[in-house]
């Protein structure tokens, strides 16, 4: 079975299905009885041995009525609506034209194209015609994404297809119709014709559900520059492997790409160049990219540590700036430079930020990050508003400087998220709602998940995509001196898919606890990514991630999943991302002679 990531349960013969130009798609919903709406006839042709519940349901045609249909051309989805927000509807309608895209425009081959002496898996088997893909959303509550963008949305879905060629996808929500439509796609190989599209898994039933709720890749934008439709590519990627978060990593030291209108100067100065911005109209639309996509994109704006992109536009709000060369003193990477950690100007400058920023984030999602990484205690000797590096004397202001902080994500409807120091190293009271994003250890997992918050898995030691490419700091002042980039030591060596695949998200978490470990995130970090290696470096590692959160890192024995069954089928997907225009990196050659079947 050629899918990543790998389903809970399916079945499958080894009829050959042809799919031809002209299907059509057709659209229920529950609610109304009215089968016979332009088909005539019951729309449902299920293989007899669909006996579970909803299937049963679905055969009956109870409570289904046509809502849509889709016939040849289609369109590309209508961009131009300027709505705030999508519904269900959208995303529906969305997924529809792109599962048609991917599997008809498109074009791919698959992985095992085998160049010499090939004989076409279809050959000499029977062909059939799906003529029709059938759409079933069985929820009759239309306000499924207002649930998925609190996260709880249910992603299952029913997918069949029958030796009589009748697809079918059915789904309690919008974005469970989306993965499966997903699924769909991957089951279709191109023809070595050219002309035909085929799968050789018809007849199938798969039922599925992910593992984990949060599947995220965290992007850094702030290193290096990434425009828009390079994020787009990846958030079209990180849909098609099943994963629901992209976390931007939007600003940082090096600079603040991300237009505020209320605070014009902070990207025309704080950006690598006038230029290098995200406009507020460009953050709305990759919003909604996402969220079209059943990807909630969630905004980090880090402090008060990695913040001194601030200066150019505000200097009177940041301490310890550019200390050279002695910076690794004062931050973890250059320039230094922190928010101050009493100061009015700052809570003011915060005030105005947030108002901006959260009505503008909360259409698309339920969550905020507001950062809280690798803070530094000896910058605030340099504070004029503290000027002590004295933990007793600087947690009360964090603890003040974070509550704060997140009074404000609370007011705007959102539920915070952090990283794991404020809780472990700062020792912070958070509240009960705080999501914690651990990336140092499994320890610090356990420790978030017994302090009873939720906790985001991504160790560093895994899924780091940046890591084992050595040091980039010899442009500082002070690093020539040290031989050795302080992470070497643990961001090293490169951490192949392999690697990452064998990263079981509840190492370490004792049964009674793992309900609160709700998913994770591979981490690109930007200082040595830009569009150029932008796609390589994420595709299809990022994908290693996307499965284990999806479909859980141990199989049905409760043996961590086989790298050896996993090879082909991330092969498979990576040539169907390279079709999507994703550059993916290859994970092995394309053919071997002497390979087994
Ligand atoms: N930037 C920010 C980074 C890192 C973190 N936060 C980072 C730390 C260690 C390694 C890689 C990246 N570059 N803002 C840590 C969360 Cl090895």
């Amino acid at each position: 079975l050629a899918l990543w990531p790998i389903p809970k349960s399916y079945e499958h013969g080894d009829a050959v299905l042809w799919i031809l130009k002209n299907v059509t798609f057709y659209w229920y919903e529950a609610g109304v009885r009215n089968l016979d709406y332009h088909t005539g006839q019951a729309p449902f042709l299920f293989a007899s041995n669909s006996n579970t519940d909803t299937l049963s349901q679905i055969n009956a045609g109870e409570g289904l009525s046509l809502h849509r249909h889709y016939t040849e051309p289609f369109q590309d989805y209508n961009h131009e609506r300027e709505v705030e927000g999508v519904s269900s509807e959208d995303i529906i309608d969305y997924a529809i034209r792109s599962a048609w895209k991917t599997i008809l425009k498109q074009g791919f081959y698959p992985w095992k194209f085998h160049p010499r002496n090939w004989d076409e898996p279809s050959r000499g088997k029977k062909a059939r015609y799906v003529d029709h893909v059938n759409i079933c959303l069985l929820a009759s509550d239309l306000s499924d994404v207002a649930k998925a963008l609190a996260g709880d949305v249910d992603e299952s879905y029913t997918l069949i297809l029958t030796e009589e060629g009748v697809a079918t996808v059915a789904a309690n929500s919008s974005v469970g119709i989306a993965r499966g439509l997903t699924t769909f796609t991957q089951l279709f190989f191109q023809h070595s014709d050219g002309e035909h599209v085929y799968t050789p898994l018809a007849p199938i039933t798969i039922q599925d559900e992910p593992k984990f709720e949060h599947r995220g890749i965290n992007l850094d934008v702030s290193r290096n520059f990434i425009p828009v439709p390079d994020i787009k590519r990846q958030i079209d990627a990180a849909a098609y492997t099943k994963m629901n978060r992209l976390h931007l990593h939007a600003t940082d030291s090096q600079s603040w790409p991300l237009e505020i209108p209320s605070s014009s100067n902070l990207a025309r100065k704080g950006a690598y160049r006038p230029d290098l911005i995200y406009t507020a109209a460009d953050f709305a639309d990759l919003q909604r990219h996402a969220a079209l996509q059943g990807i909630q994109l969630i905004t980090e704006i880090d402090m008060p540590g990695h913040t001194s992109s601030i200066w150019y536009s505000a200097p009177d709000l940041i301490a310890a700036y550019n200390q050279q060369p002695d910076w690794d003193t004062y931050a973890a990477e250059p320039p230094s430079g922190t928010l101050k950690l009493n100061s009015t100007a700052v809570d003011k400058f915060l005030n105005t930020l947030f108002s901006d920023l959260m009505p503008r984030v909360k259409p698309y999602t339920a969550y905020f990050h507001t950062g809280g990484d690798e803070v530094n205690l000896n910058a605030y000797s340099l504070d004029d508003t503290v000027k002590s590096s004295d933990p007793e004397v600087l947690q009360p202001l964090m603890q003040a400087f974070v509550s704060t902080n997140h009074e404000r994500v609370r007011k705007a409807g959102l539920t915070p998220v952090v990283w794991e120091e404020m809780l472990l190293t700062w020792n912070l009271t958070l509240g009960s709602d705080v999501i914690v994003q651990s990336w140092q250890s499994d320890e610090a997992v356990l420790s978030i998940v017994q302090a009873g918050h939720k906790a985001l898995v991504g160790n560093y030691k895994y899924w780091y995509l940046d890591c084992g490419k050595g040091q980039w700091l010899d442009f500082a002042p002070g690093s020539p001196s040290r031989d050795a980039w302080p992470y070497d030591d643990y961001c090293a060596p490169f951490h192949n898919w392999r690697l990452i695949y064998s990263k079981d998200p509840y190492e370490g978490i004792p049964e009674h606890l793992q309900h609160l470990v709700i998913g994770g995130e591979a981490h690109m970090w930007g200082e040595q990514t830009d569009v150029v290696n932008l796609d390589q470096m994420v595709w299809p590692r990022a994908a290693a991630v996307g499965e284990v959160l999806w479909s859980g890192a141990k199989d049905s024995e409760g043996q961590n999943r086989s790298q050896i069954e996993a090879s082909p089928r991330l092969s498979d997907l990576r040539e169907r991302l390279l079709a999507k225009g994703v550059k993916a990196e290859p994970v092995r050659m394309p053919y071997c002679e002497m390979e087994s079947e």
